[in-house]
């Protein structure tokens, strides 16, 4: 069984809900800027079902500018820690090793990096010695230059092998692999169509661990290839905040196809998804993502088909 330390394992698809306390982010930009506006949300969040609440100072979206270290410190040290005496489990979303840093000392428990330590090489190892779970998602670059990057034959080839030598690398950097979370960067340098194709195949993704498949989080709430899915009549990508339902819709397939936890910011409805999806899952005889590597209905200890593969 993958072991996260700290982390809830019941017998279903994980929840994180989103506390982007930024003024640009591109969905809910500015909404959650105020520290007691940002705690009250979290708290809501966790009310609503999430196991877990990400809290984050930065924007990653397509063409965001860079905040500063202690800008990004400014904006989730309070939340963060308020969230964290409130008995919420808290995730920093952050890519620098200072803020994650500061952030574990604050109560956070969980890094969400989503260079996967490409962007301070410090990282890892503040990982590693903090023995935390870490977040590895598949990045090739900031919010100014990704979409130019989007470029691939094979996207599901190229990100699981790009995800992997990232693994390798933060393994080799001390943090222990059962501490490991993969994360297919959904949006992140990627056109609409690589997303649709990384989401359909998420049980790929899962066995680059082998015979222990990594736990995956899929963070697709609210993001463009939804709007363009859902295009008007008159042609404009449905608005950011019109793509609620479209999210769950994802967060039943993916946690259907074994996902470990899905990263939304409409708590309450997707909460409902993926316990509909483990209903689903345990119906057709599928392990539940916390049994991952154990025995499941006579099938073989790891059979990564039936762990993390798509139904
Ligand atoms: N997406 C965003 C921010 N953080 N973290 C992970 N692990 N995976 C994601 O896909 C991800 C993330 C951007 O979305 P937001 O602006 O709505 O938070």
């Amino acid at each position: 069984m993958t072991v996260l330390p700290g982390l809830p394992a019941p017998d279903r698809c994980l929840v994180m809900g989103i506390v982007n306390v930024t003024p640009d982010s591109f969905s809910d930009g500015g909404r959650w800027l105020d520290p007691v506006a940002a705690v009250a949300h979290g708290l809501r969040l966790a009310a609503d079902g999430a196991d877990i609440v990400d809290v984050g100072g930065e924007s990653t979206r397509p063409g965001a500018q860079r905040v500063t270290e202690a800008e990004e410190l400014r904006r989730i040290s309070p939340v963060i820690s308020e969230l964290a005496a409130a008995g919420v489990l808290v995730s920093v979303d952050t890519m620098r090793a200072g803020v994650a840093e500061a952030a574990l000392g604050t109560g956070a428990r969980l890094v969400n990096d989503v260079s996967g330590g490409l962007a301070d090489p410090r990282m890892p190892r503040l990982v590693a010695e903090a023995a935390v779970p870490y977040v590895v998602t598949h990045w090739r670059g900031y919010g100014r230059h990704m979409q130019e990057r989007a470029v691939y034959d094979d996207v599901v080839r190229e990100v699981g092998a790009e995800l992997r030598r990232r693994v390798d690398a933060v393994v080799a950097a001390g943090v222990d692999p059962s501490a490991v979370i993969v994360d297919p960067g959904i949006g992140f340098a990627k056109l609409h169509g690589h997303n649709w194709a990384l989401l359909t195949s998420l049980g790929e993704i899962a066995r680059l661990g082998g015979d222990t498949p990594f736990p995956v989080l899929v963070g697709a709430s609210r993001k463009s290839f939804l709007g363009s899915l859902l295009r008007g009549a008159d042609g404009e990508p449905r608005p950011a905040d019109e793509r609620d339902e479209a999210t769950v819709a994802v967060s039943a397939l993916a946690a259907a196809a074994g996902a470990w936890c899905v990263r939304v910011h409409a708590v309450a409805a997707n909460a409902d998804a993926v316990r509909v999806a483990a209903r689903w899952r345990a119906a057709s005889g599928i392990a539940a993502p916390a049994d991952r590597g154990r025995p499941a209905n006579g099938a073989g200890a790891a059979d990564p088909a039936r762990a993390g593969g798509t139904a």
